[in-house]
This record gives C-alpha cells, structure tokens and sequence, in this order.
C-alpha cells in the first residue's frame, strides 16, 4: 500500500532500527517506546486490522510470534517477561492501519491495561 508508514519502513523507503527482517516479517523499535524495550513486529504484506484476517494469514500471524521469540532473546527480555499487545481499532488505541504486534519489556507491567 503505497501510503502506509509501515509498508515503507518494511520497504526500507523510511528508516527504523531493524531488529529482524525475513520474507515475511520485520522487527523494528518503536518510535515512542513505552518500556525500556519496545519493538514493532510487523508482516511485509498489508493488513489492515486483526478484523481483516483470513484464514489463510494463520501461518503468517505465527511468524510474528516466532520474530516476537527470536527478538526478545536478543533483547534479552526473555527470561524476565515481556508482554506482546496487537491493537485492533481506533477504540483499542489502533494509530497505524497496517498491522503490528508490540513487544514490550525490560519493566515490570501492570494489569489490567489502560
Ligand atoms: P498503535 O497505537 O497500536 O497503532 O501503535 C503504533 C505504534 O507505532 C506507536 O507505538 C508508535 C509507532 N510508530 C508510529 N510511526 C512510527 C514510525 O514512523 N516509526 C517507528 N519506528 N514507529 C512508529
């Protein structure tokens, strides 16, 4: 999609700090961290929202978990706990309409969330 941020930062036409890259997924930090550790895992391909899944993004929606695995070793955050959050919706907090798991860690976390 040609005017979406995510789409460009996945193209590299707009810079981020990259984390992960493969076929299917990047792994950047988050412009505005909200915790020590704050990364954006993101499919290449554009989605909008979690309402526009299809059953045939099942594998794909795994790979986002897998790059959330792999980077929070990086990070290491995996052993002290980190929390991964996908907005769905503008009521949700939903600010970018391209899809993006957040990872979260490296503080402890509260809930229930805000
Ligand atoms: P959400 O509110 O769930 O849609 O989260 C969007 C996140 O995206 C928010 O935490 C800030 C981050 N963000 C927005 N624009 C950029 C950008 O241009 N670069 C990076 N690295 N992060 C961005």
């Amino acid at each position: 999609m040609t005017d979406c941020i995510f789409c460009k930062i996945a193209a590299g036409e707009i810079p981020a700090e990259k984390l992960l890259e493969n076929d299917d997924v990047v792994v950047f930090r988050d412009l505005n961290p909200q915790a020590p550790t704050h990364l954006l895992a993101i499919p290449r391909r554009h989605i909008a929202t979690i309402n526009d899944l299809q059953e045939q993004d099942a594998a794909l929606f795994g790979k986002l978990f897998l790059a959330a695995k792999e980077v929070a070793a990086l990070e290491g955050i995996a052993d002290t706990g980190y929390r991964t959050v996908m907005n769905c919706g503008e009521g949700a907090g939903q600010t970018v309409f391209h899809i993006h798991l957040h990872i979260l860690g490296g503080r402890a976390m509260g809930w229930p969330p805000g």
